[in-house]
């Protein structure tokens, strides 16, 4: 029980960093939640024209939630149904940071980080899905829209146990992230989502 609450604590504070708003104020004093999207997010803090803050952010985020499932991995070794809900509560902790007033970023990088902890051939398989859609369309919101919507088939092609936790928590990482992108979804089919590489601010 113990290795529970430590776990999925952690995760969540962890998650809960907000990396890109953090780069964002400390180098270039600015708020990243006024600009572009609005998101705390690798995608706006490059669309903010902060490259290195934006790879930066992405790598950090990544790693967070990265670092979250492998901490439960050392504390509860095979235990997958608290690696799984630990990776649920890091995509938490980062898309409803406390710090933020619950208002985070949309869980795309640090999802990419807990299945590389989780199952990295299902890491794989999303990120080659993310990476089709963007050079195809140049959307990343799309992209991580419909690498969310086959993560739970990947996941559960690749894991090593397939409990209700297990799948309820694939599942619901998908919903989070999807439900975050609800005004991404808006603009895609009002046609006015910014396209990575161009100027424009998708607000
Ligand atoms: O500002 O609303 P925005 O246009 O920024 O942002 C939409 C975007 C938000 O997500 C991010 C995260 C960083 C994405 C950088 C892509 C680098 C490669 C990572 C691939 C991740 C693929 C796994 C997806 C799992 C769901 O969507």
């Amino acid at each position: 029980m113990n290795s529970w609450i430590i776990s999925l604590s952690v995760a969540y504070l962890l998650g809960s960093i907000p990396f890109g708003y953090l780069l964002v104020r400390t180098f270039n004093h600015q708020d990243i939640r006024k600009t572009g999207s609005g998101n705390i997010g690798a995608t706006n803090v490059i669309r903010s024209g902060a490259k290195g803050l934006g790879f930066a952010t992405l790598l950090l985020d990544l790693g967070k939630a990265f670092c979250a499932v492998l901490i439960a991995k050392k504390l509860a070794p095979g235990n997958y149904d608290l690696a799984v809900a630990t990776a649920v509560a890091a995509v938490v902790g980062h898309i409803y940071p406390v710090w933020l007033g619950f208002r985070g970023g949309k869980g795309v990088a640090s999802a990419l980080g807990v299945f590389l902890a989780l199952t990295w051939p299902s890491a794989l398989c999303i990120l080659s899905v993310f990476i089709v859609v963007v050079v195809l369309t140049r959307f990343v919101s799309l992209a991580s829209i419909i690498a969310a919507a086959t993560l739970p088939f990947f996941a559960y092609f690749f894991v090593p146990e397939r409990s209700a936790i297990v799948i309820a928590g694939f599942l619901l990482i998908t919903a989070l992230i999807i439900g975050k992108h609800h005004q991404n979804i808006r603009r895609l089919l009002a046609g006015t989502e910014s396209r990575f590489g161009s100027r424009k601010a998708g607000n």
